[in-house]
């Protein structure tokens, strides 16, 4: 496996004069239980060409994952693996991801195959150009999916106008995967959300901070429950409370002081990041990188 950064540079998207080579993008995966898909899943992650830093947060899985893991790791796929060592929630593992991102923007890619990071170009566009501090990526505008779950789509739609309501920001898929975010603003975030209420509390708190958030269609590969979907009625009611709860009690979080003007429009360099250190670190939780060992 070629490191990444040796790769001919091809962006995806029409605007080749955006600094591309000048941005790493930290790709955050929550895992847990994804042994048939995390394979495949990262190896698609590889191909992406844009310089990544690849965080894989093992969220106390049972079935094999963790060995695969590490093997993939030692293979070069991984940048950085985390492992829980109890299973304590989507949420819980985005944080932990979150918080050892040293990229210039995050973007949160889930472990099965149902969402594609070949579209991860597309959504870094608004952020490179300057016009996005946040980008959600939408499976309700159009873009191809696959079509399944009819009732699940129709909680979907109904969390989000719930959430725009409170928001006030017009998003049409609140609880999608693809969230890409600029790194400092995301970490000055305050997120406690443990389980899939990660989703309407990143919503809100962006929408709190005064986020310029875009949103763009993407493709949607989604899996049927027997095909291995977890989420289910249940996390739609814990859903509902979370909007609330996340926009209308405290803490109130204050507009975000980052620069209008990212760093790298004005051509700043980054380096490519810490190759050399060892990446593997076992525990978890939220502290941040300096604060724990194996950094
Ligand atoms: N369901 C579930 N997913 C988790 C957990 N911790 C991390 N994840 C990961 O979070 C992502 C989203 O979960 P997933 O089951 O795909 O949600 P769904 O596709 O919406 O049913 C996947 O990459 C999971 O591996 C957990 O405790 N439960
Ligand atoms: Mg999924």
């Amino acid at each position: 496996m070629k490191p990444i950064e040796s790769r001919p540079f091809r962006p995806a998207v029409p605007e080749a004069d955006l600094p591309w080579d000048q941005v790493t993008l930290s790709v955050v995966i929550p895992c847990y239980n994804e042994i048939d898909t995390a394979e495949e899943l990262l190896r698609k992650v590889r191909e992406v060409p844009l310089r990544l830093e690849v965080i894989v947060v093992d969220d106390g899985s049972t079935d094999g994952t963790r060995d695969l893991l590490t093997r993939l790791r030692k293979e070069g796929l991984v940048d950085r693996l985390v492992f829980h060592e109890q299973n304590s929630g989507k949420g819980a593992a985005l944080r932990t991801g979150f918080a050892w991102a040293t990229g210039d923007v995050v973007v949160v890619q889930d472990a099965d195959l149902e969402y594609d990071p070949s579209e991860f170009p597309l959504l870094l566009e608004p952020i490179l150009s300057g016009k996005a501090d946040a980008v959600f990526g939408s499976r309700f505008l159009g873009g191809p999916h696959r079509v399944l779950l009819y009732w699940h789509s129709v909680g979907n739609r109904l969390l989000t106008l719930l959430s725009n309501m409170l928001t006030d920001v017009n998003l049409t898929d609140m609880e999608t995967c693809y969230k890409m975010v600029r790194r400092e603003l995301l970490q000055s975030l305050p997120l406690s959300a443990d389980r899939f209420g990660i989703e309407p509390e990143l919503t809100a708190r962006l929408a709190q901070a005064g986020a310029r958030i875009y949103e763009l269609p993407i493709s949607y590969h989604g899996r049927s429950y027997e095909e291995g979907k977890k989420i289910g009625w249940r996390d739609g009611f814990s859903a509902l409370w979370s909007i609330v709860k996340y926009n209308l009690m405290p803490p109130y979080v204050p507009s975000w002081k980052g620069s209008a003007v990212p760093p790298w429009t004005a051509g700043r360099s980054v380096p490519a990041g810490d190759s050399e250190t060892p990446g593997l670190v076992e525990g978890g939780g939220d502290a941040p990188p300096e604060e724990k060992s194996g950094a």
